[in-house]
């Protein structure tokens, strides 16, 4: 009996190892090297040692590690900490069933930048969701978080020195524009930041300005610039110092509350859509005197410039959206991030100009655009983003070949960041739908030599992660079934945005 028990444990031990030798293990994003040893072991946390040593920089870089695991345990060596935890997330990826295989890896990232962008303006995102969010975030070694507070349906980020930002601003979403009002406290913001941080994330907060200002705009009318029929206070008054004083208090407030966001996003997105009252202003013709302005564009630029240097003066970093290029900020402390996949010459610009720059092109980047053709709700504009192709970014992107090429090379880009705009997006599940399979893709582009990236490869270990995320929680779009698209509750927006129906810009 004892001998046929032993027999049987000792097959089943046998066909666990052949199982986990002949499949390779589904880690994702893949990582730089990985090399099995033959067997497994089954780790206990005594049983995994971390060195932190400095002096590994110089090869692993700030977030690479080794690791290296055999049949008596695991011993993790890193610069970092940072490359310690991500060492423990593929040390988790590895384990099935309670068994390592064994094996050696050295691993970094390809870009320091792998980011996701969240719209909480359109609609809101309670901060437990965000949690699950930054968990799987941290769980595909992506380490920064753009958070989008502000925008023309909801201000939702507490500024003490003006309540009113989110009394009143913060009412009202896409869905339902007299929703109570919805936003993060100051006490809520620090918790979600320190939650990132235990997890290497850093939270990079956007505060949009000079355009998407609607939501501050009918808190405290006295700073709107005007707008459009469709979005009356699309903007804030350019030329009232007193409005630049407002912004720079919002950012002071900003900075106190992200330490260690090294960038803040300022926007300066698509001012042009609501500055038409610009040259009706007495305060705009005033500063166009002052400061020998000769049109709008030009209040646009020395805008985005003095909030620029005000961004630099508390120690950041500025980001902006690829129209704040031609202002004259300072390129060294000026992240710009290309999003208008039409307008491969904005890249080209930012490259040149010696700018920083962060890859977000709609096209593949832009996660509320369909990821399947049958789908309903979502946007599309020549194309749709499946799977595919946000793999196969940025080696696939549609620029031309020698910007494809410098982009590549050149150290200027940071890295990649996938967006969620949350215009059709109401609930959790139908933010997660967009968001997942695509950010798993994102992540691996990020993060994989491009060398190794393979779509095939991808997909099969995906198969094992589907499952996974879903146990986690997570509603995911099964790209390899035919799971029924998520959307919002009736009475939710839901469109489909074709390219002919939206003003090209
Ligand atoms: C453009 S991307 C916008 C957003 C919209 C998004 C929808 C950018 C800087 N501005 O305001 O939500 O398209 O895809």
């Amino acid at each position: 009996m004892k001998t046929m028990f032993a027999l049987a444990v000792g097959m089943f031990a046998l066909v666990a190892q052949a199982r986990t030798q002949s499949a390779e293990p589904a880690i994702i994003p893949h990582p730089a090297e990985l090399k099995l040893s033959g067997g497994t072991v089954a780790l206990t946390s005594e049983k995994v040692r971390t060195e932190i040593q400095p002096g590994a920089t110089a090869t692993l870089g700030a977030e690479g590690y080794r690791l290296a695991i055999g049949p008596a345990g695991a011993l993790i060596t890193a610069g970092t900490e940072t490359g310690a935890f991500y060492a423990r997330q593929t040390l988790a990826q590895l384990t099935v069933a309670g068994q390592t295989p064994c094996a050696t890896l050295t691993d970094r990232p390809r870009y320091a930048w792998r980011g996701y962008m969240l719209d909480v303006s359109r609609h809101f995102a309670p901060t437990a969701e965000l949690k699950a969010l930054l968990d799987e975030m941290a769980r595909y070694k992506l380490n920064r978080f753009h958070w989008h507070l502000t925008d023309d349906e909801g201000w939702r980020i507490e500024i003490k020195k003006y309540p009113l930002l989110t009394s009143i601003g913060g009412i009202g979403d896409k869905s339902n524009p007299q929703a109570p009002a919805q936003f993060y406290t100051q006490a809520e913001i620090r918790d979600l930041v320190a939650y990132a941080r235990a997890r290497h994330i850093v939270v990079v907060p956007e505060i949009d300005m000079p355009g998407h200002a609607s939501g501050a705009a009918r808190a405290y009318p006295a700073h709107a610039g005007g707008g459009s029929d469709r979005l009356p206070n699309f903007t804030f008054n350019p030329g009232k110092p007193e409005t630049l004083l407002f912004l720079q208090d919002i950012l002071r407030e900003v900075k106190e509350l992200f330490p260690d966001c090294g960038v803040i996003h300022y926007g300066g997105d698509e001012v042009h859509f609501g500055w038409g009252k610009w040259d009706t202003l007495p305060e705009v013709q005033a500063l166009k005197a002052k400061e020998h302005l000769a049109d709008k564009q030009a209040v646009e630029k020395w805008f985005n410039r003095t909030m620029a240097a005000f961004i630099n003066s508390l120690g950041c970093d500025t980001g902006g959206w690829d129209e704040i290029l031609d202002a004259g900020t300072d390129p060294a402390h000026t992240v710009i991030f290309w999003w208008r996949h039409d307008k491969p010459a904005q890249l080209a610009k930012a490259l040149q100009g010696g700018f920083k720059i962060v890859l977000t092109p709609r096209h593949p980047c832009y996660f509320d655009f369909l990821q399947n053709p049958a789908h309903k709700v979502g946007r599309r504009w020549n194309g749709i983003n499946e799977l595919q192709r946000v793999y196969g970014f940025p080696e696939t992107a549609t620029l031309p070949a020698d910007l494809a090429a410098q982009a590549a090379a050149s150290p200027q880009v940071l890295g990649l960041q996938a967006c969620l705009w949350s215009e059709t997006c109401a609930t959790r599940a139908r933010r997660e739908f967009l968001t997942y399979p695509r950010l798993l893709a994102l992540a691996e582009s990020a993060w994989t030599p491009a060398a190794k990236k393979n779509y095939e490869d991808f997909s099969a270990r995906l198969k094992v992660h589907l499952p996974l995320l879903k146990q986690r929680g997570i509603t995911c779009y099964d790209p390899f079934g035919n799971s029924p698209e998520v959307v919002d509750a009736p009475g939710a927006a839901t469109y489909i945005d074709q390219p002919e129906t939206r003003q090209k810009h």
